[in-house]
């Protein structure tokens, strides 16, 4: 069988999927070409993220897909792969809402929670009539999560927040935040919900990246939080950051998602833009650039493919997660400025995906641990030496 090119699937990684896999690819690709395609420009330009979606995502069980249990699909760490690429073929908004709602929210209820914390919430989460966000990072800085200002102090059966989360994914939308806080036992988690008495989540307007998503800053102003309302299993760092490590899985594909999309447009524009007498692909110089890009993707999707292997297999390490977070969003943001370059002057319009691809992937580079964050994390692991 010949490699397909267009999507592109060099290295025909279709072939190693399951049909289960191949057929919730089909129906995630499917939604983004006929429901967020035609409207995403626009909510990128006019700063707004698609609520509308919401429900249609819930109904193709995106929430959550790898819980069997509360009205979750129970689909493989490769399939889930393959909605985070196909949500982040459209735009990275959507697989961030996506990934915020499962990886770093339904998550950490379903392996930390109560009963009646999962009873509560993960069946109205799946159903996408809840909201969740993940309140990690304060406003002095992200990557040492472990120097968080935020703490929570035990008052009677309560206790009492008191601090601010920065740069919060879905915060003014969220029903309930999942909030780290220093007590005096070490980092716990919290889930916050929505009207509780000095809690308040305000929008963070002006980005130029991730502009159909929301991000929000929160603070917590003697916030009285009970007890039940703690997460009982979490103890320590290791909790919010076995978190990070679902959400950076998700990234790993999305990011290839979003770099296949500026692929097709760049090949499509370079097929038909004729230009010293010749249309741009029978140029040796871009040729080598689409060439270029097809095996950047390849590799990507190849290392994606087998962390997933890896996590259903419950073998995969973190740190091998963070290599592939750091592969894939920098291969993908280099793909994506490519492109937009390819596309000469047309390609800074919002009617072209890839500026639009460029600009979110700055944020993606960015959050869930920076570049040169994941390449302490991968030096650490080689060399055994601290060098944050
Ligand atoms: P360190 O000593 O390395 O670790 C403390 C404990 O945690 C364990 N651990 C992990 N476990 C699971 N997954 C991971 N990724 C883990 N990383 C570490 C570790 O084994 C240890 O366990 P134990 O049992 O020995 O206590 O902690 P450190 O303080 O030295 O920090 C290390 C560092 C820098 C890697 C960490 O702080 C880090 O990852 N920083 C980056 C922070 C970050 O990524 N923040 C993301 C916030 S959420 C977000 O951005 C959402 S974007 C959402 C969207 O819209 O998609
Ligand atoms: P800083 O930690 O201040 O880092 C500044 C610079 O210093 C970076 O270039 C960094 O790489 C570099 N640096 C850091 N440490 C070292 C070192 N040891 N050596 C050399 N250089 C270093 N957070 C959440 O908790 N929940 C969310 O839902 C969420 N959503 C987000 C959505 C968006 C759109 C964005 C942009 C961010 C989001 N974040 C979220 C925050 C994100 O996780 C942080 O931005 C990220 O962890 C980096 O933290 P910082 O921005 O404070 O940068």
């Amino acid at each position: 069988m010949l490699p397909d090119t267009n999507a592109p699937d060099f290295m025909q990684l279709a072939e190693l999927l399951t049909e289960d896999e191949r057929q919730v690819q089909a129906a995630v690709a499917r939604f983004v070409d006929e429901r967020v395609l035609p409207i995403i420009p626009d909510c990128f330009e006019h700063e707004r993220f698609p609520t509308e979606l919401v429900p249609e995502m819930a109904a193709l069980g995106l929430f959550g897909p790898t819980f069997k249990d509360y009205g979750c699909a129970g689909l493989s760490n490769v399939a889930y792969g393959l909605i985070m690429q196909e949500l982040e073929r459209g735009d990275s908004g959507l697989r961030s809402f996506a990934s915020v709602q499962s990886a770093l929210v339904m998550y950490p209820i379903h392996r930390y929670g109560s009963d009646e914390q999962k009873q509560r919430w993960l069946p109205a989460m799946a159903k996408g009539e809840a909201i969740g966000c993940f309140g990690l990072t304060e406003p002095d800085g992200g990557s040492d999560p472990g120097t968080m200002k935020t703490h929570a102090k035990k008052a009677g059966g309560d206790w009492v927040l008191q601090g601010a989360k920065m740069w919060i994914t879905n915060g003014t939308v969220a029903d309930v935040a999942v909030v780290w806080a220093h007590t005096d036992d070490g980092v716990r988690g919290f889930l916050v919900e929505k009207g509780t008495p000095g809690y308040t989540a305000r929008d963070i307007r002006h980005k130029f990246s991730l502009r159909a998503s929301v991000t929000s800053e929160l603070s917590f102003d003697n916030c009285r939080v009970p007890e039940r309302n703690r997460l009982p299993l979490a103890d320590g760092l290791a909790a919010p950051l076995s978190c990070l490590t679902q959400a950076r899985y998700g990234i790993a594909w999305g990011a290839i998602g979003a770099a296949q999309a500026c692929y097709r447009e760049a090949l499509a524009f370079a097929r038909q833009r004729v230009l010293f007498g010749a249309a741009l692909v029978k140029k040796q110089i871009v040729q080598q650039r689409l060439a270029n890009m097809a095996r950047r993707i390849a590799t990507a999707q190849l290392l994606a493919w087998q962390l997933g292997r890896l996590k259903d297999a419950e073998k995969l390490h973190h740190t091998q997660v963070s290599l592939a977070k750091w592969n894939n969003v920098r291969m993908a943001l280099d793909v994506a400025r490519d492109a937009r370059d390819l596309l000469g002057a047309g390609g800074i319009t919002v009617e072209q995906c890839p500026v639009r691809h460029m600009l979110n992937l700055e944020s993606v580079i960015t959050y869930e641990g920076t570049e040169t964050i994941h390449q302490l994390i991968v030096g650490r692991q080689i060399t055994g030496e601290d060098a944050f």
